[in-house]
């Protein structure tokens, strides 16, 4: 007989989200009124809307969904938080190259780390977009200072031996026992934890004219949370609660615009960050209180995964947005605008946009399904006739301009860039090296989704259904 029971990834991962946040609710207090007010919305919007209301997915995801975000200063240091959460179940998914879109010095290429699986989403879907700092890209850094970061971030440990270690075992084993569940809980946690340890003052603001965000990753001995963010059924509301509580939010809110129509992807917004006490170690030995200010709050609002083409459709709406907004800044608002362009171009039921193949969807067979003595019919027969339910797949990634956007935000100065120079060349197989494991396509997982719920519907009706999407 057993003496202590195993836990599994995804009980580790729901608790390990739980202890993130508990720990960034005592570092930033206003993580926690932002969770409180999440939960008001949602239990409002539950009550308007009923059943409805868990479309996108169960009111206990919801709930307890977060993502975290982090930054690390190396290849090295990105391997080693790769194996940590691949003790959790979290995988890389998608590639993110921030550098480019933003107009403020943003030196970082990205990923998400997440369950992949369908199952282990619904389990508990925690998530952490993960950025390395690009410390060899000319454009930011010169020769001497990307020595100086190498040193300086080479010289840290930000994840002890015995974490890797149990980090490895869990990730094989698909868990661990009791006490060893433990034991990485509370050293994976504590390795997020703000360091009480002085910064350097001159190092950190050397970092900082070039870019905050370096600042923030090469300019201090260990690593931290940057935020966590619950995710709401209706972030105009939290917007507005916010709002009237004083708290002052960003502009506007990142990404789609609110509409009648169906959500697609990714709503975000955040308050802006907060002064937090650090102490300083200057040039002249001293060490004195400071403050800076890196941490905020964000939450969001997820919709339906779009498949490619519907991604390009999103980004040429985006572009009309843009050109329609720079011809008349002062009239009309972004919001409206992109409200009108939304009307215009995306189907306004869910239907359509599966059946124009704009967005991700798996299909359910409706209890009373005759299909008669056919032997093959059309997607869009099926689906009109009632007989396949098109039920939507939740976006579970980003958008690389609304995190450019996020960071931005929260930069009180743009830092400096010098395009003349060459950028690093970095993409989705040349992350994948540094990480030693393949970031997932993120389509690629939506898609095999789709393909397999049509595959049963095949089977189960017996009949081959013509028109299967057959690309991302
Ligand atoms: C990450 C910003 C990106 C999001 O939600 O798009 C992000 C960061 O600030 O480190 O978290
Ligand atoms: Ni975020």
């Amino acid at each position: 007989m057993p003496t202590t029971t195993k836990l599994q990834q995804w009980e580790l991962r729901a608790a390990f989200a739980l202890r993130l946040a508990s720990l960034y609710g005592d570092e930033v207090p206003a993580y926690n009124t932002l969770v409180d007010v999440s939960r008001e919305v949602n239990e409002d919007f539950i009550r308007r809307n009923g059943e409805d209301a868990e479309r996108l997915g169960s009111v206990e995801r919801v709930t307890a969904e977060r993502h975290g975000a982090i930054r690390v200063g190396s290849p090295r240091e990105l391997s080693q938080v790769s194996r940590i959460f691949a003790a959790f179940g979290m995988h890389p998914v998608g590639f993110y190259d921030l550098r480019d879109a933003s107009k403020s010095s943003v030196p970082v290429v990205s990923t998400a780390f997440r369950p992949v699986d369908p199952q282990e989403l619904a389990k508990n879907p925690f998530r952490v977009f993960t950025s390395m700092l690009a410390h060899d890209d000319r454009r930011f850094f010169d020769e001497e200072t990307q020595h100086q970061l190498e040193r300086f971030v080479g010289a840290r440990t930000l994840f002890p031996d015995e974490l890797l270690d149990l980090a490895d075992k869990s990730a094989e084993e698909g868990g661990l026992d009791g006490n060893e569940a433990e034991r990485l809980l509370e050293l994976a946690t504590s390795s997020f934890k703000l360091s009480p340890t002085p910064v350097d003052h001159d190092w950190y603001f050397k970092l900082e004219a070039i870019s905050a965000v370096a600042a923030d990753i090469g300019g201090v001995p260990s690593t931290h949370i940057n935020h966590l963010t619950p995710r709401v059924l209706d972030i105009d509301d939290l917007y507005a609660r916010m709002q009237a509580r004083g708290i002052t939010m960003i502009d506007e809110i990142q990404g789609p615009p609110h509409w009648e129509g169906p959500d697609i992807l990714l709503r975000q917004t955040s308050f802006r960050a907060l002064a937090e006490e650090r102490t300083f170690r200057h040039a002249d030995g001293g060490i004195r209180p400071g403050s800076l200010r890196v941490r905020f709050g964000e939450v969001e609002q997820r919709g339906i995964a779009l498949t490619e083409k519907g991604r390009n459709l999103y980004d040429r709406m985006v572009a009309e947005v843009d050109s329609w907004l720079a011809a008349s800044p002062v009239v009309t608002s972004r919001a409206e605008i992109a409200e009108q362009v939304w009307r215009k171009h995306l189907p306004g039921t869910e239907q359509e946009l599966a059946l124009q193949d704009l967005a991700y969807f798996t299909y359910r067979l409706a209890n009373t399904a005759p299909v008669g003595h056919t032997v093959s019919a059309s997607l869009r027969e099926l689906v009109e006739a009632g007989i396949l339910v098109p039920e939507p797949i939740v976006y579970e990634d980003f958008l690389p301009r609304s995190a450019a956007g996020i960071f931005q935000s929260n930069l009180t100065d743009d830092g400096s860039r010098d395009d003349g120079q060459t950028g690093t060349p970095y993409d989705i197989n040349r992350l994948s090296e540094v990480l030693g494991r393949r970031i997932f396509d993120p389509n690629e997982l939506y898609s095999a989704q789709r393909s397999e719920s049509l595959a049963q519907a095949q089977r189960t009706l017996g009949i081959t259904i013509t028109d299967i999407p057959s690309n991302k």
